[in-house]
């Protein structure tokens, strides 16, 4: 048996530095990030996954680490994608697994007992695998198609994703194309939450536009 750890949120915000920065100045870009996530923190977000895949493990070690410093002042979890290493060294809450990273199992040999264990799933079976491995969440997506549909796949829809929660006991997040417009549905189709990325750090106003999620998602609690 696992000892699950309790899931203490119902929206999770992504991170994509290059949604919220036009510009090419790296010495920038990093001050840029953590303006557009501190306007979520602001608004009450209480989880952030710090997701900057291509950066350099120096780099991202550094944004990791700046990252931890902010979600402390707010109160938030930070998860790690993929990088159970990084997170130890910041002492980050939790870690996010995809499916090409080291699976949960051994996530939790790795990081002991005190870190949330995430992982990204796009169907029933990997679902599966992911909670018999041990993690205590997962995202399933994507929901609904969104501008990187090529990099996720075919959209799942609510009705399949219905199904498959129903036979998951994990916390689902429903991801991919999460906007205002479709939060009731994906709640409705028995999400624990939901996740995304450009419905808050896409817009103009993005302490506005979490603050709109978080009064969405209350109302669905
Ligand atoms: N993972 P947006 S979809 C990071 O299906 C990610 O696993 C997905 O971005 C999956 O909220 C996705 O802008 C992108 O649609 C989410």
């Amino acid at each position: 048996m696992t000892n699950r750890k309790r899931v203490d949120f119902n929206l999770y915000l992504i991170t994509d530095r290059k949604i919220v920065t036009k510009t090419d100045d790296s010495s920038l870009v990093t001050g840029h990030l953590l303006e557009a996530v501190e306007d979520a923190l602001k608004a009450g977000v209480k989880a952030i996954q710090l997701r900057e895949k291509d950066l350099a493990t120096r780099e991202l070690l550094d944004v990791a680490r700046r990252m931890r410093e902010l979600t402390l002042r707010y109160g938030a979890k930070l998860f790690i994608n993929d990088r159970v290493d990084i997170a130890l060294c910041v002492h980050a809450d939790g870690v996010h697994l995809g499916q090409h990273s080291i699976p949960p199992s051994a996530a939790g040999r790795v990081a002991g007992k005190g870190m949330l264990i995430g992982v990204s799933t796009h169907g029933l079976e990997e679902a599966d695998i992911a909670e018999k491995e041990g993690a205590d969440f997962i995202t399933l997506g994507p929901l609904f198609p969104t501008p990187s549909k090529l990099r996720y796949g075919a959209p799942v829809g609510t009705a399949a994703f219905k199904r498959i929660k129903e036979k998951i006991s994990l916390p689902v997040f429903g991801i991919g194309g999460i906007k205002r417009e479709n939060v009731k549905e994906v709640m409705s189709a028995g999400a624990y939450g939901v996740a995304l990325i450009s419905g808050i750090l896409g817009e103009g106003n993005r302490k506005a536009a979490a603050e709109n999620y978080l009064k969405l998602l209350g109302e669905q609690l």
